[in-house]
């Protein structure tokens, strides 16, 4: 097939969920077309059947927000022409499932219909969707796409709940290439980060306050109380500042590392134990999937699709949202021995691999063929 994906090109899990699975589609002989304002971050190689399609937006001086929304839907319709697409995949809501709807009406004029795929990821509808600065927009985009998924059961609750969805909803969950994320040997790191074998506790998000960052630390510093650990945090984004100023105030700066932002997480999470994802909000937790694949236990709030995921007491466990004292005490159990940290590792390993891409690319592949016979197109 040939299959447009519209995606954030950054390196949020949404775009990191349309890039790789655009890479594996492309890999089993499907044409991806990536439309995207710069290049996915994860799109940094060449392959025959991959090609990128750069958004441009003209400035003007009249104009106070560039209206990135209109230049996107031009571009599909420019693409879809004129590569002849078969299916267009577009990945959040905001502003990618209304451009689709504007393409695909000005495709109808020239006589082609394009069927549209619309994922819809999280905070496209947990939080910045059903704001209603968005919400009939997003409501109506969502409505008039040829097919709809999500990416957890919750997410898919969620979804109805806020909106007046007539539509059928696909639960497709996110997957994982274990070919790519896996235990990897990296001793010498860890030596660095822990030379005296401390326990390595591990945070990787995008640093906005739904992931709750200061839990993370919060319950490092009880952890490093009982076992001598160290702290990772991973990424980067609005709350990091705080979260040194924190680390300064509970005097644990000596065992926390910020890393920024990391292109081979793979290398960071194999010299991990502890995974920690104790977010407000999670519609399936695709790093905390990542740190699974290279045998981390994961310990998580009991928040959105998280459930769907984690299994608790056997890769790792669940609290409430905001249980610090909860969350440092089911540290410490996965933490306390080699025996048990051994068991929860290969425990964490064994879920990943229900997740595992070769599993999932069915599911998204099946499913763009019947949105296409829908449209009778084949
Ligand atoms: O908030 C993020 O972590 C980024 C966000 C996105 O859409 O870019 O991630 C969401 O999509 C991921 C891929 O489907 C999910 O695994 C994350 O759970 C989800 N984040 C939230 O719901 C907060």
């Amino acid at each position: 097939m040939k299959i447009g994906i519209v995606c954030y090109p950054t390196f949020g899990g949404s775009g990191v969920v349309a890039t790789e699975l655009g890479k594996a589609l492309a890999n089993e002989g499907h044409q991806v077309h990536f439309i995207t304002y710069s290049q996915p971050a994860r799109l940094d190689f060449f392959s025959a059947n991959l090609f990128y399609h750069e958004v441009s937006v003209r400035n003007y001086p009249l104009f106070d927000y560039a209206p990135y929304e209109s230049a996107l839907a031009s571009k599909m319709v420019d693409v879809v022409r004129f590569e002849k697409l078969d299916v267009l995949h577009v990945h959040y809501a905001i502003p990618h499932a209304s451009a689709a709807f504007m393409a695909k009406q000005i495709l109808a004029s020239y006589g082609i219909d394009i069927p549209v795929v619309t994922t819809l990821h999280g905070t496209d509808i947990t939080l910045v969707g059903k704001d209603p600065t968005y919400k009939p927009v997003v409501t109506f985009s969502i409505n008039q796409s040829d097919g709809v998924t999500t990416v957890s059961n919750d997410l898919k609750k969620d979804t109805l709940k806020h909106f007046k969805i007539t539509k059928d909803i696909r639960v497709i969950p996110n997957f994982i290439d274990l070919n790519r994320f896996s235990l990897q040997a990296k001793d010498h790191f860890k030596k660095a980060i822990a030379p005296n074998n401390e326990r390595i506790l591990i945070h990787t998000s995008n640093f906005r306050k739904v992931k709750r960052t200061k839990d993370v630390i919060r319950v490092f510093e009880k952890v490093q109380k009982v076992i001598p650990s160290k702290l990772l945090m991973v990424g980067d984004g609005p709350e990091r500042a705080y979260d040194e100023q924190l680390c300064r105030e509970l005097k644990i700066c000596e065992n926390v590392r910020f890393l920024g932002k990391q292109d081979a997480v793979e290398e960071i999470l194999s010299v991990s134990d502890l995974f920690l994802i104790p977010s407000e909000s999670e519609s399936f937790g695709l790093a905390a999937l990542e740190a699974m694949a290279c045998k981390v236990p994961v310990l998580s709030s009991n928040a959105g699709g998280l459930p769907e995921l984690n299994v608790d007491g056997f890769c790792g466990y669940m609290d409430n949202v905001g249980d610090i004292e909860g969350m440092a005490a089911h540290a410490i159990e996965i933490l306390k021995d080699d025996n048990t940290l051994n068991q929860f590792k290969e425990n964490a390993f064994m879920r990943a691999k229900d997740f595992d891409l070769k599993k999932i690319l069915p599911l998204y592949v099946n499913f763009y063929k019947e949105v296409v016979k829908n449209c009778g197109k084949f």
